[in-house]
C-alpha cells in the first residue's frame, strides 16, 4: 500500500506525528532543564529523557476523550495526550495559569478537555482511578479506553493487584502501561523484586500482555494499537510492559552518575539508544522525512516552547490570601499554621 511503510504497519501521517510529539517532549525536557538551575520552578521535576517513545506511541492511538491519568514523571503522558502546553509549562513556575492554578507543580498535571485525568505523585495513584474510569465508560457503554501510566515500583503495591483482578473479572476497558526502567530512585528492580519479571504476574489474572521495546515507538505504537483495541471492542483489559531507560537522575536536572548505582554496561548500552534519534534516522532512510520537513517541525516546536515559557513566565503568581482554594485540607492546614 502507497501510504505506509514496507517494515511497519502504520500510516505514514501518523509516523510524521508520532515523531513530532516525540520531539516535542524531548525538547520540552530540554528547555525545562536549561531553565530548572535558574531556581525559578519551585517544584520538583521528574524528566523523561529516554523515555518518549512511550507516551507517544500509546497516546498515538488514543482518542481525545479517552482518559489516561499519569504519574510523577508526567510530562510525556501530558503532552502526548495533547495537555495544553502553556497550562502546563505555568503550573511548573506555580502561576494562577497553570492548569492546577499553581497549587500542584509537575506531579499534578491536568487537562480534562483531552482526557488527562490527572497525574498522581502516589506511587501507583493512578492505577484504581484509571479503573474506576473504565468502569464508568463500561456502565456507561461509551466506547471509551482509559489508560494509566505507571512505572517499575508501582507494580510493588497491591493495588495493582486488586485493580487487575478486579478490571478482568469486569472485562474493563483499560490499558496498564507499566514503564520499566529497572528503577525506584536508586535502587535497581533486581534488589526490590523476587521475581523481577513484571509482566509474567499478569498470568494469575489471565490478563493478555505484550512485552514491548519501550525505546522504538513502532513497536510501542503497533502492540499499544493492539491492546487498546482490544479493549475498546469489550474483550477485557490488556497490560503493556515496556522496558526503558531514564537518562536522568531520578529527579532533578542533569544525570546522576557520581552517585554510583548504576551498572556503566548496563548505562553505556542503553544510553546508545536514543528513542528520538533512532526514529528519526529510520524515518529518513525510508524517505519519510526529509531535512526540510525535519526542520519546520523543529522550528514550530521551537516557537511553541518559547511562547509557552514566555507564558509562563509573565503568568501572575496566585493569589497569597487565596492560596488555600482548591485544596481539599484546606482547614486542617490552615489550623496547623495558625
Ligand atoms: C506510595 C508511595 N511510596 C513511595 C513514594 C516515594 N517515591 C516517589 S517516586 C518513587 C519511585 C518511583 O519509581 P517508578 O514507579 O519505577 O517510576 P520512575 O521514577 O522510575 O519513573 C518513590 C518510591 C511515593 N511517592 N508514593
Ligand atoms: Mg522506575
Amino acid at each position: 500500500m502507497k501510504n505506509k511503510t514496507d517494515s511497519q504497519d502504520i500510516l505514514k501521517d501518523r509516523l510524521v506525528e508520532l515523531y513530532r510529539v516525540m520531539l516535542k517532549i524531548r525538547k520540552v525536557q530540554i528547555k525545562i532543564e536549561e531553565e530548572y538551575p535558574k531556581d525559578e520552578m519551585k517544584t520538583p521535576v521528574h524528566l523523561c529523557f529516554g523515555q518518549e517513545a512511550i507516551p507517544a506511541g500509546v497516546c498515538g492511538n488514543l482518542h481525545e476523550d479517552d482518559y489516561v491519568f499519569s504519574n510523577h514523571r508526567g510530562h510525556g503522558h501530558y503532552i502526548a495526550k495533547g495537555g495544553n502546553l502553556n497550562a502546563m509549562i505555568a503550573e511548573l513556575y506555580c502561576k494562577e495559569t497553570g492548569c492546577s492554578r499553581g497549587r500542584g507543580g509537575s506531579m499534578h498535571l491536568i487537562d480534562l478537555s483531552v482526557g488527562l485525568m490527572g497525574s498522581s505523585s502516589i506511587v501507583s495513584g493512578g492505577i484504581p482511578l484509571a479503573t474506576g474510569a473504565a468502569l464508568s465508560a463500561w456502565l456507561k457503554k461509551d466506547n471509551k479506553v482509559s489508560v494509566v501510566f505507571f512505572g517499575d515500583a508501582a507494580s510493588e503495591e497491591g493495588v495493582l493487584y486488586e485493580s487487575m483482578n478486579f478490571a478482568m473479572l469486569k472485562k474493563l476497558p483499560v490499558v496498564f502501561v507499566c514503564e520499566n526502567n529497572f528503577y525506584s530512585v536508586c535502587s535497581h528492580i533486581s534488589s526490590r523484586q523476587a521475581n523481577d519479571d513484571v509482566s509474567m504476574r499478569t498470568k494469575a489474572f489471565s490478563l493478555p500482555y505484550h512485552q514491548v521495546d519501550g525505546a522504538d515507538v513502532s513497536d510501542v505504537y503497533l502492540k499499544s494499537r493492539d491492546a487498546i483495541n482490544y479493549a475498546r471492542s469489550g474483550k477485557g483489559p490488556f497490560f503493556l510492559e515496556c522496558k526503558v531507560y531514564r537518562w536522568r537522575g531520578h529527579a532533578g536536572a542533569g544525570d546522576d552518575l557520581k552517585l554510583k548505582y548504576r551498572k556503566m554496561d548496563e548505562w553505556e548500552k542503553w544510553i546508545k539508544r536514543d528513542p528520538v534519534l533512532e526514529f528519526e534516522e529510520k524515518l529518513n532512510k525510508e524517505k519519510i522525512i526529509n531535512d526540510d520537513l525535519r526542520k519546520s517541525i523543529g522550528a514550530a516546536l521551537d516557537k511553541e516552547i518559547e511562547a509557552a515559557f514566555k507564558f509562563a513566565k509573565e503568568s501572575p503568581l496566585p493569589d497569597k490570601k487565596e492560596i488555600m482554594k482548591y485544596l481539599f485540607a484546606d482547614k486542617e492546614i490552615k489550623n496547623a499554621l495558625d
